[in-house]
C-alpha cells in the first residue's frame, strides 16, 4: 500500500470566530466547514489531513517544529501573528517541507499593516483573496508539488 501524503493544516489567532462575525471580509464559513471540506477534496487526492487552530503562538511553533519528519507539508493562515511573529516565521523557515501561506481575504487591498508577511517570505507559496476555497487551493498545490504518493 502506498504512503498517504500528510498534511498538517495550522490556522491562527481569533480564526475559530469564522463565519460568527465579518462575512463581508472572511465569509460565511465556520473553520469546521472548511476543514470538512478540505477533508473531503484531501482523501480523493490520497492525501490526510491533521488541523490545528490556536490562539497561542507558542502552541502553533510547538506544532510546526512537531510538524518536522511527520508532515510533508503545511498549510498556513496565522491570523494576525502573519504582521508580527518573527519567532513563528523562524519556526516555519527550519520546517523542511512544503509551506502553503492562506488569507481568506485578500490582505493587500486591505489596511497597510497587513501588507507585510512574515511568514511569505518563508513559504513555498502565498494564497490570499479566495475566502475558504484558498485552503484547497493550498492542498492541491502540495498535490501537484510533493506529487502521487508512490507505491
Ligand atoms: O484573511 C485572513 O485569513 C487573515 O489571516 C485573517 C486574520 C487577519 O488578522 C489577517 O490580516 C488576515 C484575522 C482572523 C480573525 O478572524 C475573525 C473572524 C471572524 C470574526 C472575527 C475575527
Amino acid at each position: 500500500m502506498p504512503a498517504d501524503i500528510r498534511i498538517l493544516v495550522l490556522n491562527g489567532p481569533n480564526l475559530n470566530l469564522l463565519g460568527t462575525r465579518e462575512p463581508g471580509i472572511y465569509g460565511p464559513q465556520t473553520l469546521s466547514d472548511i476543514e470538512d471540506a478540505v477533508r473531503r477534496r484531501a482523501g480523493e487526492l490520497s492525501m490526510v489531513v491533521d488541523f490545528l487552530q490556536s490562539n497561542h503562538e507558542g502552541e502553533l511553533i510547538d506544532a510546526v517544529q512537531n510538524a518536522g519528519g511527520q508532515a510533508a507539508a503545511l498549510v498556513i493562515n496565522a491570523g494576525g501573528l502573519t504582521h508580527t511573529s518573527v519567532a513563528l516565521a523562524d519556526a516555519l523557515r527550519a520546517f523542511d517541507g512544503v509551506i502553503v501561506e492562506v488569507h481568506l481575504s485578500n490582505i493587500h487591498a486591505r489596511e497597510p499593516f497587513r501588507h507585510h508577511s512574515h511568514v511569505a517570505g518563508v513559504a513555498t507559496g502565498s494564497i490570499c483573496g479566495f475566502g475558504g476555497h484558498g485552503y484547497i487551493l493550498a492542498i492541491e498545490a502540495i498535490h501537484t508539488i510533493v506529487g502521487s504518493p508512490s507505491p
